[in-house]
């Protein structure tokens, strides 16, 4: 589908020239298409164990994955989940599954049963790997729900429990064994959950075709917009499951042939360790780890003399923090990226990480990738703005997804008919074609750059019997960026207290969605349509007394 600009929209784009970019390829053929400039250099490195994995290697286990997906039953279109740490296993089943033709839903290990269900049940997915401390609570949730072992499978990379595979039924599967699958570009490959502007998580659909553009958007071409070398080691502790990680850390790496550090979880000492130990270059973060590095004392005791690239992203990062973290690590070049998940997810990226670099200004999220356009909106008339001027970012190109799975109507309001993805972000364009996000009018809270969905929170509050009515809306908090408060209406004559709020929520969610505040109220402000209204809730948080 092409699409014209209207005459009146003020387009930016990237400073770097467009490139031709190989998106007609499956996204396993892309990512390995230089395989034999280096198959024996490491590819994957297993932090805690020091274990490692060379291209060639992490190619053919990838291939018995995918002849081990096949023999369980996995074939083309299927989807399968991935609910793991990071590990080397969860990359061989994500190419694995690519090399199937089959997509992967990514969730967090640390989800609640019920978490993990609606995902699972959304995607419709038919095996689950994972690992064994996290297969009791993929054990029959309740009544109705699909059963280990006789409705799906269950693969774990450690000792398998009860009714569960181990790992090697893929691992050791024979590669001859691969069917011949024509996969198009417009397949989709990844699938991540995402709330986007507003609403319940949703299925991201990203296709072969999304992922190759937007990873070429970033490191392909004469001139990189993110440049990365063979010689490279990237850290990965950022979860593979988000797709931040999942693309600018390894599908990146894998395509330019640098190596990548595994990290199952961020611990400061282990990571300055790692980073001195394996001389990590490139350091993919996000704003409360730049908080860690730039004001932890043991930061001092090690050698981080490795790291060239520092890019933070996932959540705004303030100047102060960068230019604090900025001269620990003086040689390093510092600079953000800005990611949505439904724009592929990354709309824009520092150009001091090109191979020729830009100088860039702190604060600023980057510029827009090449072979994309950006337009900056009014989001009341839809007009454009052009720069300096505050609004609603908007992107355009082959690295958006396809749509929300299953849902035409959410993609109809987050893509329009001439292709732009709106992203409910606010910001603007500087002189120097530098993005500023200043605000977002979407309803997304952001932990530590985990999304927070307010409407999953409001649907659980309002299923306790003694709540009315509802409403999340974020507040600012030192580390964590934002964390979810809740405004609450009892239901009449009903005793709740605040603490049995919190704890019914923290049952059923993951750590970075409890409440950390419920104030209770009469009503929740509303518009007439019956849309609650955000804004006057988030500016009564902002003063002292929110009641
Ligand atoms: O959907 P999501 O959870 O997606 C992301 C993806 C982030 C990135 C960042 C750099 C990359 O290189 C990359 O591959 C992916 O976070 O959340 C999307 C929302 O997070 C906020 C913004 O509100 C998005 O709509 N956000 C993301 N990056 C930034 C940000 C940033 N640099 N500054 C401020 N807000």
């Amino acid at each position: 589908q092409n699409h014209e600009a209207s005459e009146t929209d003020r387009v930016f784009r990237s400073k770097l020239p467009d490139i031709p970019i190989s998106n007609h390829l499956p996204l396993h053929t892309y990512c390995f298409e230089h395989l034999s400039e280096f198959s024996d250099r490491p590819c994957l490195i297993v932090g805690s164990t020091g274990k490692s994995f060379t291209f060639a290697e992490t190619h053919l286990i990838s291939q018995k994955v995918a002849a081990g997906l096949f023999n369980l039953g996995i074939r083309k279109g299927d989807a399968i989940m991935i609910l793991l740490q990071n590990c080397a296993e969860f990359v061989f089943s994500f190419i694995g599954a690519s090399m199937l033709g089959a997509v992967t839903t990514t969730a967090n290990p640390f989800y609640t049963s019920a978490e993990v269900f609606k995902q699972f049940r959304a995607s419709r997915a038919k095996l689950i790997i994972s690992q064994s401390q996290y297969v009791d609570k993929l054990r029959e949730p309740g009544e109705d729900y699909p059963k280990l072992g006789e409705d799906f499978t269950v693969i774990t990379v450690d000792d398998p429990p009860e009714k569960c595979l181990h790992i090697s039924v893929l691992s050791e599967a024979n590669e001859s064994e691969i069917p011949t699958v024509s996969i198009d570009p417009e397949d989709p490959v990844a699938l991540p959950f995402s709330s986007g502007t507003t609403g319940l998580p949703k299925g991201v659909v990203l296709t072969h075709k999304s992922l190759i553009t937007s990873v070429a958007q970033q490191v392909d071409g004469e001139n990189p917009n993110l440049y990365l070398k063979p010689e490279d080691v990237v850290l990965c502790v950022l979860p593979l499951f988000h797709i931040y990680s999942l693309n600018s850390v390894l599908l990146c790496s894998l395509r330019v042939g640098a190596a990548v550090l595994l990290m199952q979880k961020f611990e400061i000492g282990s990571l300055l360790e790692l980073i001195q130990r394996h001389r990590i270059s490139v350091v993919a973060v996000v704003p409360p780890l730049v908080l860690a590095l730039a004001k932890n004392p043991i930061v001092d005791k090690f050698d981080l003399s490795s790291i060239r690239v520092v890019l933070s992203g996932a959540a705004p990062l303030g100047k102060e923090l960068e230019e604090a973290l900025q001269s620990r690590i003086p040689q390093a070049i510092f600079g953000q990226g800005y990611g949505m998940t439904e724009a592929g997810p990354v709309l824009s990226m520092c150009l001091g990480f090109a191979k020729q670099p830009f100088p860039t200004k702190s604060g600023s999220c980057g510029t827009v990738v090449r072979n994309a356009e950006l337009k900056v909106i009014d989001p009341e008339t839809g007009s454009s703005f052009g720069f300096n001027q505050p609004g609603e970012i908007c992107i355009r190109g082959s690295q958006i997804m396809k749509g929300y799975l299953n849902d035409p109507e959410a993609t109809a309001s987050t893509i329009d008919d001439e292709g732009w993805l709106h992203t409910g972000d606010i910001g603007y364009v500087d002189d120097d074609y530098e993005i500023f996000i200043v605000d977002r009018v979407k309803e997304l809270i952001k932990f530590k750059g985990f999304q927070v969905p307010p409407a999953e929170l409001e649907a659980l509050l309002v299923s306790h019997p003694s709540i009315a009515d509802a409403a999340v809306v974020p507040q600012k908090k030192d580390v964590a960026g934002e964390v979810p408060v809740a405004f609450v209406v009892r239901s009449n004559g009903f005793e709740l207290t605040e603490e049995a709020v919190k704890e019914f929520v923290a049952k059923e969610v993951v750590f970075y969605k409890r409440l950390h505040k419920v104030y209770f109220v009469h009503a929740i402000p509303k518009s007439p349509s019956g849309k609650i209204l955000r804004k006057d809730l988030r500016a009564k948080l902002a003063t002292s007394s929110p009641l």
